[in-house]
């Protein structure tokens, strides 16, 4: 895994007004091993009531009602903090881990040292994510899904793919963005952690653009079942050529053709000292997971004539948010 900076006093940081850290980027220092992919977990307090929806694709719908080929439907479920079922801290916890293996436990949030996500909503309109810290060298966070295609091949995971943010001013390098992590049984019929417990790692850094593929302060797809930026860590190491290898090489690897799914998720790892990022729209096979913080939706505000937009007042409106008074009065214009 990429390594980079000395810590720079990151200090814990609020998307509601705190004052961030100046922007400071140190020379990258030697890398770190890649052992530190995905292990242990510990109980935090992310508090937040369970809303849990699931939409049909649209698109998906009128295929049905056309009568076209039948295919699967996307689905989106939104994910915050009450979907967690586990959270831990400790490092080489084996009974957390195991708790999370477990078919009763689904979402696992594991926050190594000083690492730290919260589900976040800056703008407070359902545009939410999950926003990764690790502001020390040694800090990780990953949240890994242990039931998506638990105990399938590893060839069952046919497209995949997410968005990260790398929210400036990170002091990390900037292509330190979160990873996918697929957790794996090695030889298949349920892990047994050790030296059975192999993890694939995924990082845009590897992608095809490199580290300048990755952009400042915007939010990226990345559909890593469709290029190179594979890496193999714990028993999985070895089974493909790191970083340059396609989905397509972790399939035809013989080292993995017994290997089972045990979860998937995103991970920060070690290394990214100062990294502030956003990860968001997981997207496993036909299944979205939206993170989002649950909160109430501010009421919609609509103008409905250009009066309402004057004197300041198009500020207050926020569906749709407008950028100017002129903006807002031609929407109440082309409304009608
Ligand atoms: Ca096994
Ligand atoms: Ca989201």
């Amino acid at each position: 895994m990429r390594e980079q900076s000395t810590p720079t006093g990151s200090a814990p940081r609020s998307w509601l007004g705190a004052l961030r850290p100046v922007r400071t980027r140190s020379a990258p220092q030697p890398a770190l091993t890649c052992a530190d992919a995905v292990q242990d977990h510990d109980r935090g307090d992310l508090a937040h009531v369970r809303r849990t929806r699931t939409t049909l694709a649209l698109a998906a719908t009128a295929v049905a009602v056309l009568g076209s080929v039948a295919q699967a439907a996307d689905t989106t479920t939104v994910v915050t903090g009450a979907d967690i079922s586990h959270t831990y801290t400790a490092p080489s916890a084996t009974a957390d881990k195991q708790a999370c293996i477990t078919q009763t436990e689904t979402w696992c949030l594991w926050q190594r040292d000083g690492g730290s996500a919260q589900f976040v909503d800056p703008a407070g309109n359902h545009q939410g994510y999950l926003q990764m810290n690790t502001p020390g060298s040694n800090d990780k966070v990953n949240l890994i899904n242990f039931n998506v295609l638990r105990g399938k091949p590893v060839s069952a995971l046919t497209s995949l793919s997410y968005k990260t943010l790398l929210d400036m001013p990170s002091t990390a390098t900037p292509a330190a963005v979160p990873a996918i992590n697929v957790v794996v049984d090695m030889n298949g019929g349920g892990e047994t952690l050790g030296t059975e417990r192999g993890v694939l790692v995924w990082e845009p850094v590897y992608a095809a653009g490199g580290a300048a593929g990755v952009v400042e302060d915007v939010w990226q797809s990345w559909t890593p079942t469709t290029g190179s930026g594979w890496w193999a860590a714990e028993a999985s190491a070895g089974s493909i050529t790191n970083y340059s290898s396609t989905w397509a090489d972790v399939l035809a690897s013989p080292a993995l053709a017994d290997a089972t799914i045990v979860g998937v998720g995103v991970n920060t790892g070690g290394g990214n000292t100062g990294l502030v990022a956003g990860a968001d729209a997981l997207k496993v096979n036909d299944v979205t997971y939206d993170f989002e913080r649950d909160m109430p939706l501010p009421p919609k505000l609509t103008p409905t004539t250009a009066e309402q937009c004057k004197k300041g007042a198009w500020t207050a409106f926020n569906a749709p948010v407008f950028k100017n008074q002129g903006d807002c009065v031609s929407f109440t214009v082309a409304k009608g």
